[in-house]
């Protein structure tokens, strides 16, 4: 019975089968080669074609025409192939596209022309008769605009590529394609972004307009952006954005607006972005970051905020404290003082932040943030022009261990006062780059020699707290 079964189902099949195969290759392209497999697809990729074959197989289910001569599509240029589903005609040398060029391809799905160098026009009925159309590539043409009313047929369009071109303003054509997913427009000459540029994309996800040479985002220009999850602004020239720029973009998952010319970060910009993970302000001046400004980015994982010119970076920029993750601040003329106390706490603590070099004070340039050892009176950084006797004098209240660690501020303040005299200059003795720089620090040479000094401390730190805290790291850096 099973015998019967599967005997039959192959006859039923191998008919059909066969007669598709034969029917594809049957009227297969002398310079193409053509294959059944689940569908029908014609491959005649540098064959050296000036002109279109005359016919394709009717079954075509994908044709590929990359990389050849191809100059000219004259009207229906395919002739009728109900099955095409992808059309490409990348890198070839297409300088005009009949209007209904593609007529007959009524369930064209995907439409690849990109790097033809030579299209720089495109008539509004170019893409006439492909209402199906899901994805379009016109990357690397020489595109200066396209019209408006281009797309009027392909209301079902999600991906548009349009990188690499001329445009100098998004093209108009966009406006209102509600089923758009990703749109890339990167390497083109857009100034600007208007107000009413991107209406109505309410399901873009990505949008991609790095290096251009955008220098002005109008108000509410991205407001119906809500589905946006990647968003590209950068390498372009941006010196400031509108208040609520990024208003409504509660799914934003990346804002990339590294290489700008920002000076400021508002706080009021990413009030809304709840779901941001990644912010790229890298390769911008900025001199200074809002309280606040990363105030409800709640989900942020990432923040680059290398190559600015950042010198201070207050605490206060990142509370609440739910940031987690990698903090990129290298390339930036950190002033490293009181300040960057808790910044150099946070490296020590999270290890989410390396490599912050000190631009100053001048005695600390070149040194990184975690080699500088800020001196601490009662428990709290103090600079060193404010630290003086008097004020460590002072302290009759402080507790056993503020008590020891000024104690041992003072003696050795005092001799580094001694030793160099005043001002932040002794700062520099107070960092220990290496065991080197920690016997300066100790004060080498000074009237005490280092042992005399060292027994001290640890008689010190036995008397006061017994032997367990001598491997207080901390402790260590006052005794060696
Ligand atoms: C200490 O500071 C005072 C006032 O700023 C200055 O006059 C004096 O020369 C300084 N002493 C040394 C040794 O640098
Ligand atoms: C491509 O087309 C342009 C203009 O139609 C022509 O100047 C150029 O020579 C062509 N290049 C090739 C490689 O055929
Ligand atoms: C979006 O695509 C769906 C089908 O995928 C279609 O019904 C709808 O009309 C399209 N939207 C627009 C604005 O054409
Ligand atoms: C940047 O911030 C500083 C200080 O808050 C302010 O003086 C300056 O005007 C701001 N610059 C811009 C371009 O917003
Ligand atoms: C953060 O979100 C709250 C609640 O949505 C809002 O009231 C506040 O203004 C936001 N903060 C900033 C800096 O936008
Ligand atoms: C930022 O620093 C660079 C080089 O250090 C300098 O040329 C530029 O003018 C600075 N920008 C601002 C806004 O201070
Ligand atoms: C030393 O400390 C006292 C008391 O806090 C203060 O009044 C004085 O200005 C300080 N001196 C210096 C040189 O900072
Ligand atoms: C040291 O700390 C105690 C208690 O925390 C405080 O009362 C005192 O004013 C502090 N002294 C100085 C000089 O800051
Ligand atoms: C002992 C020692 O190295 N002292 C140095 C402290 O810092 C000043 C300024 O950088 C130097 O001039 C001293 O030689």
């Amino acid at each position: 019975m099973t015998t019967i079964t599967f005997t039959v189902s192959v006859l039923c099949l191998l008919p059909q089968s066969a007669l598709a195969r034969w029917a594809c290759v049957r009227a297969c392209p002398a310079a193409c080669t053509c294959t059944q497999e689940k569908s029908c697809s014609v491959l005649c990729d540098r064959s050296g074609l000036a002109e279109l074959p005359k016919e394709f197989p009717c079954e075509a289910s994908a044709i590929s025409l990359e990389k050849n001569r191809l100059k000219f599509l004259s009207e229906r240029a395919f002739g009728t192939l109900p099955s095409l589903k992808s059309l490409s005609l990348d890198h070839n040398n297409i300088s005009f596209i009949t209007p209904g060029a593609f007529k007959g391809l009524s369930n064209l799905l995907e439409l690849k022309m990109a790097h033809n160098d030579y299209i720089s026009y495109l008539h509004t009925r170019a893409f006439t008769g492909l209402k199906k159309l899901l994805r379009l590539d016109l990357s690397d043409c020489n595109l200066f605009s396209i019209p408006d009313r281009i797309f009027i047929e392909q209301t079902a369009l999600k991906e548009l590529l349009c990188f690499q071109n001329n445009f100098r303003r998004i093209p108009g054509a966009i406006r209102g394609m509600e089923n758009l997913t990703h749109i890339y427009l990167e390497r083109n000459k857009i100034e600007a972004v208007a107000y009413n540029s991107l209406l109505g994309l309410g399901s873009l996800r990505y949008l991609n307009l790095q290096e251009n040479r955008i220098n002005v985002i109008h108000d509410n220009a991205f407001q119906d952006l809500l589905r946006l999850e990647n968003f590209y602004l950068n390498d372009n020239l941006l010196s400031d954005l509108p208040r609520l720029a990024f208003r409504g973009l509660a799914r934003l998952k990346m804002l990339n607006l590294g290489g700008n010319q920002l000076t400021n970060v508002s706080k009021t910009w990413f009030g809304d972005l709840v779901e941001l993970e990644v912010l790229y302000l890298d390769r911008n001046q900025l001199l200074n970051i809002e309280e606040g400004a990363f105030e409800n980015l709640t989900s942020l994982i990432t923040l680059h905020l290398n190559s600015n010119n950042l010198s201070t970076l207050p605490f206060s920029v990142f509370q609440p404290i739910y940031f987690l993750g990698h903090l990129y601040l290298f390339r930036n003329p950190w002033e490293c003082d009181c300040s960057l106390d808790w910044l150099k706490q946070w490296m020590e603590s999270y290890k989410l932040v390396r490599d912050i070099p000190c631009a100053a004070p001048p005695s600390l340039a070149g040194l990184d943030l975690s080699q500088v050892v800020f001196p601490a009176v009662n428990g709290t950084c103090v600079e060193p022009a404010e630290l003086n006797l008097t004020t460590a004098s002072s302290e009759t209240t402080a507790t056993t261990e503020n008590r020891f660690n000024s104690l041992i501020s003072k003696l050795l303040q005092q001799e580094l006062r001694e030793e160099m005299g005043n001002g932040t200059e002794s700062l520099r003795n107070d960092t220990l780059l290496d065991s080197e720089e920690a016997q300066l620090a100790a004060g080498v040479g000074g009237r005490w020699t280092q042992s005399v000094q060292s027994l001290l401390c640890f008689t010190l730190t036995w008397l006061l707290f017994g032997p367990l805290h001598l491997s207080d790291a901390g402790f260590w850096l006052y005794c060696t």
